[in-house]
């Protein structure tokens, strides 16, 4: 039986990424030892390599309270020593949002808290993340048991408040339990903790986001809005003796499905506790039947593929692992759910993969590489050619071969010119590209959104305000996209242009310009806030301080992707041309190299024996630069990076495919009016 599938995978993803990094730093140093490479191809392996570092992979646990989910990650978690990890009890347990990581930055094990009086401000938690001082820092040994236990446990702290200042920490009555002597109700005594734990999942990247069941995410807008999102990947708990509860339903509703319906997270729902329904008394097949009948039925009530539901027991995979008893394990169905995430995983690279700063880094590599070669067989033939002549027809064939040089670099020149034209035509786009996502619009619709709130008194006034809010949004996404579709016109038009003879449409379909990503998170953030809207009649009435934390950080959220498409398009128009560009630069240094010496070797008057010796020197540069290029070239074609097909063979516009049999019809449209 397989129990490590998710840690080989993690440790190969890692590998492979190093792997990676390692090949496109082999490429910068080869730039710099041979001066061979421009500013541009160094700003994308920069980015290229920014991207494979700053890569976490992460796993979100959530559902009701008691469901198991921190159970699970005890499990997930556990190595050795035969104790929990994090704190799991009946009843509620977790009391704030966890991460757990290791940050290779600052190596030390420590839990950080940040105390629930932060919540009366409106400041988000992404930015109180930027502010140490605000965090309470408990340091521990993890060798010595109680320290750690002790740090640990803060997850499930509580502190005692009169009942005005929970409501003032936007705790609703109904929420709070038992208040004790003096009348006080007990909340949690940390808004969010932070555990940096040096453990081999962790230490490949691995991040675990534990949160608390019983409207934790309700109550803080940043995890719906903001962490969730950023999973990799979501365990949605439930238990499998009691199904899919109301309450279990509610928080898939609100916070899990629309994840899974927008594609970009994996979600998992997972039935636990599956061993309270092991009997003696019925046999092993019967059991089986059963929990298999539960399954289905849940796939059904969520919506899911039934391979999305999987029935398992955290305690008893913890148990099986503590106790070495792989059958107890196998029982607990604890393995596949590794073996599930492992896939995640795998997934998560393919994504990397079909990223296109990586694929421009490999293009370029065996772009540089080819260049190199080309160059240097003609060199050969020239001094074959040289060699070959009488030394009195030396001076002409010198002469041939300066014009033969000439007319190719012209044509690279010619190419130069029209790339340059190309560039300006692009250039042209990107004042109608950004005027719908700039910032002076987005301001003046948060500020009419603001007064517009701030005159609202009823729901229904509240409502409408984000409502019209999220219209401007809409409408200003409306706008750009139909201006993007006009950029790749143009795009496809310069690619297509016969004079960068390419083959296949690979390159071209790679560098179209595509805002999935961010069209994603605003249309997440709207339903995030219709939802909000049509709850509002139920909040509004005891949860004032609620109702400002949200509004700001769906605004703070709307404003970053803004920030994040304004970049993504300046980037676009800077670097979509980069691959042609890359290889043009390349092919005409090289020849002006050429030329140059040959000019040399003209002027010089040398004997015959010199002028061969000349192009034998330059000869030699070309294969010294070309040997040390050689073995990284080998590595990348025998190991190449898998593209994502279906990306490359639909170009996904608003929900609708425009297929490249249409591209290419509009790009020959544009090409012939161009000419015309
Ligand atoms: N029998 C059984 N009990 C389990 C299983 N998983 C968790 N439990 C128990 O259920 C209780 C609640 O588990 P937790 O892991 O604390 O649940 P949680 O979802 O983290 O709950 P909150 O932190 O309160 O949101 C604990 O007593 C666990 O030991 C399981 O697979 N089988
Ligand atoms: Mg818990």
């Amino acid at each position: 039986m397989d129990v490590r599938a998710l840690h080989r995978q993690m440790t190969q993803y890692n590998r492979w990424k190093r792997q990676l990094d390692e090949r496109l730093q082999r490429f910068d140093d080869w730039g710099a030892s041979h001066q061979m490479l421009s500013s541009e191809v160094q700003r994308t392996l920069q980015k290229a390599r920014q991207l494979l570092r700053g890569d976490n992979f992460t796993i979100a646990c959530v559902g009701e309270f008691s469901r198991g989910k921190t159970e699970l990650i005890n499990a997930l978690l556990y190595t050795e020593g035969g104790r929990r990890l994090l704190p799991s009890q009946p009843g509620r347990t977790t009391m704030c949002p966890t991460e757990i990581f290791w940050d290779s930055n600052v190596p030390v094990n420590c839990v950080r808290l940040l105390p629930i009086e932060t919540r009366r401000t409106t400041t988000s938690l992404q930015n109180f993340k930027r502010i140490p001082q605000n965090w309470v820092t408990v340091t521990f040994d993890p060798r010595n048991h109680d320290q750690t236990r002790a740090a640990i446990n803060q997850v499930s702290a509580n502190k005692w408040v009169a009942p005005a200042d929970a409501l003032k920490l936007g705790f609703a009555m109904d929420e709070l339990g038992e208040r004790d002597a003096e009348g006080r109700v007990a909340v949690p005594a940390w808004r969010h903790a932070l555990i940096s734990l040096d453990h081999p999942l962790l230490r490949q990247g691995l991040r675990i986001i534990d949160t608390p069941g019983l409207n934790a995410l309700g109550n803080e807008p940043e995890l719906t809005l903001k962490t969730l999102p950023e999973a990799q990947a979501i365990l949605f708990l439930m238990s499998a003796d009691a199904g899919v509860t109301a309450s279990d339903m509610t928080i898939w509703r609100e916070h899990v499905q629309n994840l899974r319906d927008e594609q970009c997270t994996a979600v998992l729902a997972l039935l636990n506790k599956i061993d309270s329904l092991w009997d003696d008394l019925q046999s092993p097949a019967d059991i089986s039947t059963s929990i298999e009948n539960i399954r289905q039925v849940t796939a059904k009530q969520l919506k899911l593929a039934p391979e999305q539901v999987i029935a398992i027991s955290a305690k008893q995979g913890l148990l099986g692992k503590v106790g070495r008893n792989l059958s107890q394990l196998e029982r607990s169905n604890f393995p596949q759910l590794e073996r599930k995430l492992a896939d995640v995983v795998l997934h998560s690279q393919q994504q990397i993969i079909g990223h296109r700063l990586v694929g421009d880094s490999y293009e370029m590599i065996i772009n540089t590489r080819n260049s190199l070669a080309k160059r240097l067989s003609e060199c050969e033939n020239e001094i074959e050619t040289l060699r070959s002549a009488a030394p009195q027809e030396a001076a002409e064939t010198l002469q041939q071969l300066r014009d033969t040089i000439r007319k190719s670099h012209h044509q690279y020149h010619k190419q130069a010119i029209s790339l340059r034209t190309s560039q300006r035509l692009l250039e042209s786009q990107r004042e109608a590209l950004l005027a719908p996502i700039s910032s002076g619009l987005l301001e003046q619709q948060i500020s009419d959104a603001h007064r517009n709130l701030a005159q609202s008194w009823t729901t229904l006034g509240l409502a409408r305000a984000i409502g019209n809010f999220f219209d401007d949004v809409d409408s200003s996404l409306h706008h750009i996209e139909r201006e993007i579709e006009r950029s790749n016109r143009v795009l496809v038009s310069i690619y297509q242009r016969p004079e960068h003879n390419l083959t296949g449409d690979e390159l071209m379909m790679r560098h179209l310009l595509k805002i999935h990503h961010q069209r994603r998170q605003l249309r997440q953030l709207h339903k995030k806030a219709d939802d909000f809207r049509f709850s509002l009649s139920t909040l509004l009435t005891r949860k004032g301080a609620l109702i400002n934390r949200f509004i700001n950080t769906l605004v703070q959220e709307v404003r970053n992707t803004y920030v994040d498409l304004n970049k993504h398009i300046d980037q676009w128009l800077q670097e979509s041309l980069s691959p042609l560009t890359h290889s043009n630069q390349y092919q005409k240094q090289l020849l002006e190299t050429h030329m140059l010496r040959l000019t040399q070797l003209q002027g010089q008057r040398n004997t015959h024996a010199e002028q061969l010796e000349s192009l034998q020197t330059n000869i030699y540069h070309l294969q010294v630069a070309l040997n040390s290029l050689e073995p990284l070239y080998q590595d990348i074609i025998s190991a190449p990076l898998v593209e994502n097909a279906s990306e490359n063979l639909a170009l996904l516009r608003g929900g609708q495919v425009i297929s490249l049999l249409e591209a290419r019809h509009n790009a020959r449209a544009t090409h012939n009016q161009q000419q015309a």
